[in-house]
């Protein structure tokens, strides 16, 4: 009697481990489709940033070369403000385009503030060379191609 019960309780705990480890596997396994999106590189998203940083020390890089029809900005990081013009001082008229405060729209036309920026775009193939119009001897070079 007490042998047969035990044979029982034996079955029973076999058949029920066996239950749960076929169960088990089969739970936890994925069984929806849904597939893992991996990030897809999206080259519009992109964008060329063409940014040129004015410091206490100058505009920096002092070349930056960009495609034709490429919008440059320059970054007043300095701690004074930044009149970005085309050469030459003080007539700024080296960019071939009129209609500017001075002699060509490659003008900030005025300071522009620490922290602040200042945005052209360039759509004559050329060196262009600039300066702060408020410090001259702080100057640079925009090649677009
Ligand atoms: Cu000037």
């Amino acid at each position: 009697m007490n042998k047969t019960f035990v044979t029982v309780l034996i079955l029973v705990i076999i058949v029920l481990g066996g239950y749960f480890l076929l169960q088990n596997p089969e739970a936890q396994a994925p069984t929806t489709g849904t597939p893992i999106s991996l990030p897809v590189t999206d080259q519009s998203v992109l964008v060329d940033e063409n940014v040129v940083v004015y410091s206490d020390t100058g505009y920096s890089p002092s070349t930056l070369n960009v495609k034709v029809g490429d919008i440059v900005t320059f970054k007043n990081n300095s701690s004074m403000s930044m009149w970005t013009a085309s050469a030459m001082h003080p007539t700024h008229a080296v960019y071939p385009t009129t209609g500017g405060c001075l002699g060509s729209t490659f003008d900030a036309c005025k300071g522009v503030q620490p922290g602040d920026s200042w945005s052209f775009k360039f759509d004559i193939v050329g060196s262009w060379k600039y300066h702060d119009h408020l410090k001259p001897s702080f100057f640079g070079t925009v090649v677009v191609k």
